[in-house]
């Protein structure tokens, strides 16, 4: 046997060893959970997820079945006393081929996500009923302003909560974006939503609670030398706490 047998070999047992290992031990073909967490907390989180999963194992298939192509090719073609190589043109039938079946695919998944992109990125399609929040971001800090009882920003009776975003359970949010220095990004991973807050713009984000608990705010944008520190909370309460939670801090505001 020669080298490349003994090594394709090898490199076929520790493939069966990593297999067998993950088959018992680990999490099933379906379960992706390993690679993102299954908690998601919003109305479109799990179409979201379903939808990268599927993007995930057509990517994943395609990925297998090139490297596999290209290691056998490696061992087929490999340096072999009195073979000479040889110049080709390449195969007319192939470039139609892949570059045919790449198309359909790419339109079939662009086709295929089109309504849930508009539901969550369309600015036409935020639901008209979802409660307002400013959130500036800058370094390193994360500030939620909040209307207060008249319900109208910029009046005197707005709030600030610092690194805590406090939501309501099942009821549309729109957070209104802003940076007040440099790009950053706002992260809420468990929401699957992620959105630049970028200077001079301001970029409206809605996404809807489906759980009440303690979540995740992080910047996702390497923003300067305190990135690290820039992560919040997100505190999702039922409706009730929650319009107990604003009075609260509006009756605090309105005695400084
Ligand atoms: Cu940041």
């Amino acid at each position: 046997m020669n080298f490349f047998w003994r090594m394709g070999m090898l490199l076929a047992g520790m493939l069966t060893v990593v297999i067998v290992l993950w088959v018992i031990t680990g999490p099933s073909w379906t379960d992706l959970s390993w690679v993102m967490p299954d908690n998601t907390v919003s109305t479109f989180g799990p179409t979201l997820d379903n939808l990268w999963l599927i993007i995930l194992w057509v990517t994943g298939i395609i990925f297998v079945v090139t490297e596999i192509t290209l290691l056998v090719f490696m061992v087929k073609y490999r340096h072999k006393e009195g073979r000479k190589a040889e110049y080709i043109h390449g195969s007319n039938n192939a470039e139609i081929v892949w570059t045919t079946v790449t198309f359909v695919i790419v339109m079939a998944l662009a086709f295929y996500s089109k309504g849930l992109w508009d539901e969550i990125r369309d600015p036409n399609l935020i639901p008209a009923d979802a409660y307002q929040i400013q959130m500036l971001a800058s370094q390193f800090e994360w500030n939620a302003t909040y209307a207060g009882a008249d319900g109208l920003f910029d009046t005197a009776d707005d709030f600030i909560s610092r690194n805590v975003l406090h939501i309501p359970v099942d009821r549309p949010v729109v957070v209104q974006l802003m940076a007040q220095d440099v790009i950053h990004s706002f992260f809420l991973p468990e929401f699957r939503v992620k959105q630049d807050a970028v200077p001079g713009m301001i970029t409206p984000v809605w996404f809807e609670a489906t759980r009440i608990g303690e979540f995740t705010l992080a910047c996702a944008e390497l923003c300067g030398l305190g990135h690290y520190t820039m992560s919040g909370t997100v505190i999702v309460h039922s409706q009730a706490d929650f319009q107990d939670w604003l009075a609260q801090q509006q009756a605090a505001a309105e005695d400084d």
